[in-house]
């Protein structure tokens, strides 16, 4: 093996920057092979102050300016634009990049759908021809009497305004509870199109034109509810009626799932085409003989990261870890192949494999990295792609030369809870609905939901904050959703079992216990966000809680951020009128009129609001405080005040229910 010399100069302590015993076992390895990671270069390399409070600009060449966070109002950019102007436009320009990322991810799957209806592609097809008629009905599609063919047609026309739509308002607006998007109206933040509230956005904040914070701040919602309720929602519904709504599924999680004696290939990235295909090579029975006669047990197809959760909870395929894992997992020197395809890929990862003689492969033409081999990933052809990243495995597997040391730790988690699922779950296939949900918040054995999650990110104990946030929220009857990184955080850790209910508080255990579902359900990847959205408008529809999403008691949270895709999923739960802590940093100084607007003012206009710490237990206070401001205001104080006080009363309350 050659191994890269690291020439960083502090050394890491792996125990210090993961809780994923996995992940620290890999880091010491990589340290005696002298093979650098992520972690390395965040202990090497300070964030910059200046940028970390988002106190400069370099949108022209009369700068880059600096500006003074600790005496913000001081100084001017060149052009005389102040704190407030160059906050707003680098955090605009940060929703606008993370929205462009979901979008373009929808997008792809949209042109996917598309061709499977018009028959162009064969190697995928419709799936769930039930969500199909219910996402259709969503929008006021009349689907009576109709082929499933001409309703995906009329679906497909709809769908395609999400992106290209000059004037109007996008088709999953039909789906926002009605007294929510009267607020975005009277706002003006209604989303046309994403590529216009995208293209919008980058030119409000080009030098010259957007200089005032509140208004930068209207567009940047309307583009961040292009994203949620428009690109990651197209993404997510079409994703489930072609590859199938999950429905959970035990899993197995962490480094502990490669095996040695099998040709272990890793998908990593966020679109399933591709992971849905390699699934189809590594049952092609050819290939799985070419595995058998070079050797190997058979073929491993594991996932890491965001289209890993997803192959998660559709398939149970399991799942290798997190962000902050995907290098660690090479020092195994156990993969044979590592195929990616677009967002959260280091390009470090291109060394780290290099060193233990992984095969990295780059498969979309959006994303090339220097060191992987390019094949060409294409809808109408998926396996002439996929089929050759097998192969190329099956040749590694008989040439390995490193050795190998897998984790010896597999935990095990029930995952894959879509919106629709939720439903069946608590009420039954005849009478599924939100009710029963809807009942025990307001009989207050569950005191609010939260949702939590979102990456993992080298600056911050990787898992820690998650895990304890959720620990702290699940014994204070919060019921958790979950998705991307963060979900395979909390699996890690155990929490994602039915049995993890000993851990909630006794009106969440009760719950959990009667249902026998886990106190923290695993949703999919961070596009996957979008269920969450759904779900809370179903509990606004089903009634008891309000009228509007900023009405429910309901929080979110990204503890560990890192991308900025997480700022524009931050921003559309904030505009639909959900409170959201980040953890990390936060790039905006405290103290200015933006800062204000942000985590105050957007509250007292009808949506949620922003809220920052990086301590996991004063981010749980800071959620259970405002569901319990929610659920004063919505006169529930009072039952569960009962629940907390007093037993009897409560089984006189089941009794009477
Ligand atoms: Fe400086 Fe203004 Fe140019 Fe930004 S736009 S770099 S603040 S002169
Ligand atoms: S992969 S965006 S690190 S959740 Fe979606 Fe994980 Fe965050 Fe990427």
């Amino acid at each position: 093996m050659e191994a890269k010399k690291t020439d960083t100069v502090k050394l890491i302590n792996p125990s210090d920057v993961t809780i994923c015993e996995a992940t620290a076992q890999m880091l010491r390895k990589a340290q005696r092979d002298g093979v650098e990671t992520a972690f390395d270069r965040a202990a090497n390399m300070k964030a910059c102050p200046i940028g970390a409070d988002s106190a400069c600009c370099k949108h022209c060449a009369m700068g880059p300016c600096r500006l003074n966070a600790k005496d913000p109002y001081a100084k001017v950019g060149v052009c005389g634009a102040d704190i407030d102007t160059i906050q707003a436009r680098n955090f605009a320009r940060m929703v606008a990049s993370g929205s462009a990322a979901h979008t373009d991810h929808g997008m792809g799957i949209l042109d996917l759908f598309r061709g499977v209806v018009n028959g162009t592609i064969t190697d995928y097809k419709i799936k769930d021809t039930i969500k199909l008629e219910n996402v259709a009905k969503s929008i006021g599609i009349e689907t009576e009497g109709k082929s499933t063919t001409e309703i995906a047609k009329e679906l497909y026309t709809e769908l395609e305004k999400t992106y290209t739509q000059l004037e109007g308002e996008i088709p999953f607006t039909k789906r926002v509870p009605p007294k929510t998007l009267e607020n975005w109206r009277k706002h003006n933040i209604v989303p046309r199109g994403a590529m216009r509230e995208i293209m919008e956005m980058m030119h409000r904040t080009h030098m010259g034109v957007d200089q005032q914070y509140e208004n930068i701040t209207q567009q940047f919602s309307r583009t961040a509810l292009s994203d949620g309720w428009g690109g990651s929602m197209v993404a997510t519904e079409l994703e489930d009626i072609m590859f199938g709504t999950p429905s959970p599924v035990c899993v197995e999680v962490n480094m502990g799932v490669l095996k040695e004696n099998q040709v272990n290939i890793i998908i990593h990235g966020h679109e399933p085409s591709l992971f849905e295909s390699v699934l189809e090579s590594v049952r092609e029975p050819t290939l799985i003989q070419a595995a058998k006669d070079a050797g190997a047990a058979g073929i491993n197809l594991v996932g890491m990261c965001c289209s890993g959760a997803e192959m998660l909870v559709r398939h149970g395929i399991p799942h290798a870890g997190n962000f902050m894992s995907t290098e660690a997992v090479l020092v195994t020197g156990a993969v044979d192949a590592l195929g990616v395809d677009v967002q959260c890929i280091k390009q470090g990862l291109a060394k780290v494999a290099a060193c233990y003689g992984t095969l990295m492969f780059t498969t979309n033409s959006r994303c090339k990295i220097e060191g992987a081999v390019h094949i060409p990933f294409h809808d109408h052809d998926a396996k002439a792609c996929t089929d050759e990243i097998v192969i190329r495995a099956i040749t590694r597997f008989k040439n390995r030369t490193c050795p190998i040391e897998i984790p010896k730790i597999v935990n095990t988690g029930v995952h894959g809870f879509s919106h629709e699922y939720i439903t069946y779950m608590l009420g039954g296939s005849f009478r599924g609905s939100y009710t029963p949900l809807n009942d025990n918040i307001i009989n207050g054995r569950i005191r609010g939901v939260a949702g939590v999650v979102g990456c993992t990110n080298p600056r911050v104990k990787q898992d820690w904050v998650h895990v304890e946030l959720v620990k702290e929220l699940i014994k204070n009857d919060v019921l958790v959703l979950q998705t991307g990184c963060s979900q395979i955080a909390l699996a890690k850790a155990g929490l994602t079992v039915p049995e993890a209910a000993v851990m909630a508080g006794p009106g969440l255990r009760e719950v959990c216990e009667t249902v026998g579902m886990p106190p923290v359900l695993g949703l999919g990847a961070c596009v996957d966000n979008s269920r969450i959205l759904v779900a809370a408008s179903q509990m606004v529809k089903e009634g008891g809680l309000g009228d509007t999403i900023a009405g429910l008691p309901v929080a979110g949270a990204a503890p560990e951020w890192m991308s900025e895709k997480a700022i524009a999923i931050g921003q559309y739960f904030v505009a639909s009128g959900v409170f959201t802590v980040f953890g990390a940093t936060f790039p905006i100084v405290e103290g200015t009129r933006f800062h204000k607007h942000l985590f105050e003012e957007l509250e007292e206009m009808g949506m949620g609001k922003w809220g920052f710490t990086a301590d996991p237990y004063e981010m749980a206070r800071m959620m259970i405080a405002h569901i319990d401001k929610k659920r004063k205001a919505l006169g529930l104080d009072k039952s569960r005040e009962r629940v907390l006080m007093d037993m009897a009363d409560r089984r006189a309350m089941e009794a009477a229910a």
